[in-house]
């Protein structure tokens, strides 16, 4: 418990050495990658964005402290994808992105790690990135599965209009979309017409499983 202890801090401090470190250790250690997720950096995030809410961290402050946890992801990520995660005969390939005008993209990030740690083949698209160049990579990359990242509830509506250019494009039936971020929920995935929605890494893989199951597996 001490090392998770250690990593909440070291990402609410915004000290990116130290999360690094401590991401390297427990590697060295072999701990539980998804505790430690949960229990250290996560618990740090969450309680930077607790104090920003309060007004006691500014934005420069959770800036830092968002740096620090994306480094130290950073290095179990790489990881996660040298170990390949447990390779199945046919990889499902996921797309994922934080839609236009939206910066965040930790959360996607933390998905893409447990994708990639379950045998999925990762592409991230990166963040901000505008709608017409998503469909433009979805074309391009032909994934089983687009991941749609949202954090604001100013940038929730360009999962909708993704959605809408991929049917505009013909697109729709090849690719699962699914959704995610803190504003969203399952009404709203049901309003877009998305495939699905979760709230976390670990329940968004086994969506993604029982979406491709549902297809009779990946194309
Ligand atoms: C860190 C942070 C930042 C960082 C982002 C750094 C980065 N590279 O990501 C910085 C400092 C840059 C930032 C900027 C801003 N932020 Co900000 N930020 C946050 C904060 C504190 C944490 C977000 C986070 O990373 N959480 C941790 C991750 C792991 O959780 P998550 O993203 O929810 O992801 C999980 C799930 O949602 C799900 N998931 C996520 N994506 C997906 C996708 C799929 C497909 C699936 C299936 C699941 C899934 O799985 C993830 C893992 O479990 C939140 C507050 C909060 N409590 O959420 C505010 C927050 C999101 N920000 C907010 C605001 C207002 C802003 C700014 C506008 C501030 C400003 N005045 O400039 C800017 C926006 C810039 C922009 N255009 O995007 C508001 C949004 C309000 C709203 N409802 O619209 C929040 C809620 C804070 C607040 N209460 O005011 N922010």
């Amino acid at each position: 418990m001490e090392l998770y202890e250690l990593m909440r801090e070291a990402v609410l401090d915004g000290d990116e050495e130290e999360a690094v470190r401590l991401a390297r250790q427990a590697l060295e250690e072999g701990v539980n990658l998804q505790e430690a997720m949960d229990q250290g950096f996560l618990a740090g995030i969450q309680q930077a964005g607790q104090l920003y809410e309060e007004e006691e961290y500014f934005l420069p402050d959770l800036v830092c402290s968002a740096d620090a946890m994306k480094s130290a992801l950073a290095i179990l990520d790489d990881t996660l994808k040298s170990s390949g995660g447990q390779k199945t005969e046919k990889a499902a390939r996921v797309a994922l992105v934080t839609v236009q005008g939206d910066v965040h993209d930790i959360g996607k990030t933390i998905v893409g790690a447990m994708m990639t740690a379950s045998g999925y083949e990762v592409y991230d698209l990166g963040c901000d990135v505008e709608n017409e160049k998503v469909i433009e990579e979805v074309k391009r990359l032909k994934p089983d599965v687009l991941g749609l990242s949202a954090l604001l509830t100013s940038t929730m509506e360009e999962q909708e209009s993704i959605i809408r250019l991929l049917k505009q494009e013909g697109l729709r039936q090849d690719v699962k979309v699914i959704i995610g971020g803190a504003p969203v929920n399952q009404t709203w995935a049901d309003k877009i017409s998305a495939d699905g929605y979760s709230d976390n890494a670990i329940s968004a893989v086994k969506l993604v499983e029982s979406l491709l199951k549902q297809e009779g597996g990946a194309a």
